[in-house]
């Protein structure tokens, strides 16, 4: 017998949204719209992906991106989907991207009303992509402030705090094909029906455990990292009979919205410290810790760079860098204390 819902129980991503959207009287409906594009990227971005080995689109394009990356080809049709998704929906007027160097300013005569500023990692983890393992793409969402005006905004409009944000969420294209994303009021997860075309509510009021059993580090680098976080990955492997979680399970993918989505989902800690060769950390602020470190808070759990609150780090630039110890609430207060010397 078929385990698939029927209609009567399902409910997709846009009926969600919409009911959301009821929530709030005067809503215009214009973030409605944006979410709405976002999601209909991930779609595209989903089937291309799913065809890449046939179409030739694996591989790097022989370019490198603003952080001196090489840009796979997969990373530079993603960027193309979201921009031109974003752009045709007219609600956002300023785009922030890993493989753009300057925020981008949209037209938005036409179309929509333009109040939003998206910033992206449209394809993180894409080194992966040629190995057939999954890879993600992460988005934040901030209201245009009333001093920018949406049809010439400052590019620095974009620089604004993660506790600023009005949503944030990722799209995990794995083994299924997921939707996370919180406006402040929880987190609700989606999971594509292919057959249908459509994001299905399948994670409603996603919280992570208080604490858990998996880490995920890239312990390649151990020798560079401080002494405080070398003590607290040897504490995680000690064996405890009073611990159920020691020793703790190493669980690394390399392609971060994965190893996150993992760990929200089973309880764990996901780190990228500073190292001898990226002194700030590898992730970026603005389109990969800010928008995990609101989900992950709004399903309980925690993320700092081992002493701010991600959220409270004050940007200066867009593409700037980040430590990031991010995930059960108890782990990574228990990291903190331990880079900190406690
Ligand atoms: P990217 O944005 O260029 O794809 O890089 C980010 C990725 C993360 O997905 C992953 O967690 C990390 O880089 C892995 O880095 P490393 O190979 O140094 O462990
Ligand atoms: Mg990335």
């Amino acid at each position: 017998a078929s385990t698939r819902p029927d209609l009567g129980d399902i409910k997709t991503l846009e009926q969600f949204i919409l009911e959301q959207q009821d929530r709030f009287p005067h809503s215009t409906g214009a973030f409605s719209r944006l979410l709405r594009d976002i999601s209909l990227a991930a779609k595209i971005v989903n089937r291309d992906m799913r065809k890449a080995g046939l179409i030739d689109i694996y591989g790097s394009t022989g370019e490198t991106n603003v952080q001196g990356e090489v840009q796979q080809k997969m990373d530079a049709l993603a960027h193309r989907e979201f921009v031109l998704a974003l752009r045709r929906g007219g609600e956002c007027c300023l785009i922030g991207s890993e493989e753009h160097a300057e925020a981008i300013p949209l037209d938005t005569s036409s179309e929509g009303d333009g109040k939003y500023i998206v910033l992206l990692d449209p394809l993180d983890g894409s080194s992966n992509i040629d190995v057939c393992v999954s890879v993600g793409t992460i988005f934040s969402i901030y209201r245009l402030p009333d001093e920018y005006d949406e049809d010439e905004p400052d590019l620095d409009a974009a620089l604004q705090p993660g506790t600023e944000q009005i949503a944030a969420g990722y799209v995990v294209y794995g083994s299924s094909t997921m939707m996370v994303y919180t406006t402040g009021n929880g987190v609700n997860g989606f999971t594509l029906d292919t057959s249908i075309g459509e994001f299905l509510l399948s994670h409603p009021d996603l919280t992570t455990p208080k604490t858990g059993r998996i880490f995920s580090i890239n312990a390649g680098y151990y020798h560079s990292f401080e002494d405080g976080l070398c003590d607290y990955l040897d504490w995680l492997q000690e064996y405890d009979e009073n611990d159920p979680n020691r020793p703790a399970k190493t669980r690394y993918i390399g392609s971060f919205v994965s190893d996150f989505h993992r760990n929200l989902l089973k309880g764990g800690i996901y780190m990228y410290p500073a190292t001898q060769s990226s002194p700030e950390g590898k992730l970026r602020l603005m389109y990969e810790a800010n928008p995990m470190a609101w989900i992950a808070e709004q399903a309980g759990g925690r993320a700092t760079d081992g002493h701010t609150r991600i959220m409270e780090k004050s940007p200066t630039k867009l593409h700037q860098r980040t430590p990031l110890f991010i995930g059960s609430e108890d782990m990574v207060r228990r990291a903190e204390a331990f880079l900190q010397g406690d």
